[in-house]
This record gives structure tokens, sequence and C-alpha cells, in this order.
């Protein structure tokens, strides 16, 4: 169901739930803002204490509101999501909090489950598996959730996985470090992926690719998916499907495929994209002289 309107929820409930089982009583995180938000959300939920380091003024607003108001401890920091991770991962080993981030296996054993679900709906595996990458921890899941359901029987073929960064954090297409990304896809802003190589192999064994996509193509695809299909995104997650759009029109023949792309989160966490892209009309007297005339 993803509660809190992103797909970590999926593996947030399992780390949780281990976090529990282990006696922990407070979590810890890096984040974005969806992770965040999914963390302090079960934190509150649980009766645990949740602290989230977050890359200060790069986080949407959404996100930021939901983990403020579920409770958790907010703390943002002068530097970008990397070095956000990097403290966290010290701060665990001082505190002794447990470690949510996908870096927690427990991360990706719940993630995997959306690979089974699609398999599910579509009564097999698609062709294509199309996701944003940024700390690289979903592509790697679904890619392990597939390779299980084929190992369980449940279907007869695997996905291509087909990852796409921002061009301005894009750090696994141009093979190195990017030490100061830059997105409008915020959620993606991420210049040091924990599990960068594993999003590599998964591309690689399943005959797949990571590319990047410009924030233009990106906005435009936010925009197309909200307006053609009435489904609004946040921007990061409309990143695939600003890449399958150039990759078709690049000449790949995508017309007989079964293609998924993922839409990892939703479009009200980061409203001053919508806003800052829209004309917001200017009041008018109400009359209905005026509403027909502003209708005409
Ligand atoms: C909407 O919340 O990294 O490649 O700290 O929020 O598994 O990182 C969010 C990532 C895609 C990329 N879409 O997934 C965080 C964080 C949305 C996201 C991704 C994120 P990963």
């Amino acid at each position: 169901m993803n509660p809190t309107g992103s797909f970590k929820d999926r593996g947030m409930v399992m780390a949780v739930a281990a976090a529990l089982e282990r006696g922990a009583t407070s979590l810890l995180c890096a984040s974005t803002g969806n992770t965040a938000a999914s963390a302090a959300a079960y934190a509150a939920l649980a009766g645990v204490t949740c602290g989230v380091i977050l890359p200060a003024g790069q986080v949407a607003h959404g996100k930021l509101a939901q983990a403020l108001t579920y409770g958790a401890r907010v703390i943002p920091v002068q530097g970008s999501f990397d070095d956000a991770l990097t403290l966290t991962q010290e701060a665990v080993q001082h505190t002794g909090a447990e470690l949510v981030n996908s870096v927690n296996p427990l991360r990706l054993a719940g993630q995997r489950t959306a690979a089974y679900e699609i398999c599910d709906v579509l009564g097999g595996a698609p062709d294509i598996l199309a996701l944003p990458v940024g700390n690289a921890g979903n592509i790697t899941a679904y890619w392990e959730g597939f390779q299980a359901y084929r190992q369980a029987g449940r279907i007869a073929s695997l996905p291509m996985m087909w990852g796409f960064q921002a061009e301005g954090a894009a750090p696994l297409v141009r093979g190195e470090t990017v030490v100061s990304p830059e997105t409008v896809a915020t959620a993606i802003r991420i210049g040091r992926p924990a599990r960068g190589d594993q999003a590599l192999a998964a591309a690689r064994e399943s005959g797949g690719a990571i590319r990047a996509v410009s924030d233009e193509e990106i906005l435009a695809a936010y925009e197309a998916v909200a307006s053609l299909e009435g489904v609004m995104c946040e921007p990061a997650s409309a990143a695939p499907l600003a890449g399958l759009r150039r990759r078709a029109a690049e000449g790949e023949d995508l017309s007989e495929r079964v293609v998924v792309a993922v839409l990892t989160g939703n479009g009200l966490k980061d409203p001053a994209t919508a806003l800052s892209r829209a004309h917001v009309p200017e009041p008018i007297p109400a009359s209905l002289g005026c509403v027909l005339e502003a209708l005409a």
C-alpha cells in the first residue's frame, strides 16, 4: 500500500520489524527525503525514536513535512546526501541505533516484493523494467526479486533492467563519483550510490543498461504522465519515462515489448516543482460573467 507515498515502505516495514525483533529502540537513516518519511512513519507506529540526516535545503517539502509530523528528529547537514550517509554510518557506530538505509539487507528483501507483484499482475515477467536509480538499492532489489521468482518457478523469463539517473547525478553512467550532484529530481541527487556495483551488475547480467536523462527530459515526462494519464508522480519517478522516450527516439523499437516503468513516488511530495512549472492564474471577481469569460 506504500502508505507514505513511496516504494520505501515495502522495505522499511521489513527493516523496522527486524529491528524490533532485535530489541532496537532507535532508528537512523540518511535520506533525500522518502526514506526519512518512511522510517519516521514506521518508527512512530512502533514507538521507537528515529533520526533522519538530510542534505540541507535539498529535500522536497512534502517529505520534510512528513518526517517532522511523524515526529522524527530531523537533522539537516550542510552537505550532500553522500555526506549524510557517511555520517549516518559513523553515527550508528557511536549510538547503536538501527541503520535503516538500503545498505540494510532487510530493506531489499521487502522491496523485492514489487517484482513479484508486477509478475503476478502481468502473468509473467515484463520484457523491460525501467527504474530511477539513486542510491541503487531499488534496482538491486528488483533484480534479486525477479531472479528469486524465476528460481521458484513462478516466471519463465527475466526482464532487462533499464536504470535511469539524472545527467547531473549520474555516477554509474560516468563511471566515477559525482562530488556535487545536481538535479531537479532531488530524490536521486546522489553522487556515490551505496549499491552502485550491484546496480551495474543487474544491468549487465540482465542485458540492460544504466543511462542518464536531462532535467528537461525528466520534467517533460513528468508533465506528460500527469496530463496524459492523470497520474502525478514526483520528478525522480519520471526519469524512467524520460529514458524510455529517449531510447524510442533513438530508434529502439519498444512497440511489441512489455515495458514496466515504476512511478516510485507520489507527486504531492514535491508541490514546489509542480508550481514552478505551472502558471497559477490570477483571481477574478466572483461573478458568473467573469467565470464564463475565464472559461472561454
Ligand atoms: C521517488 O529517500 O535515496 O536507487 O533517501 O525517493 O533505491 O535509491 C530515495 C530514492 C527513486 C531511487 N525514486 O531509489 C532516499 C532515497 C524515488 C526515490 C529513488 C528514490 P534507490
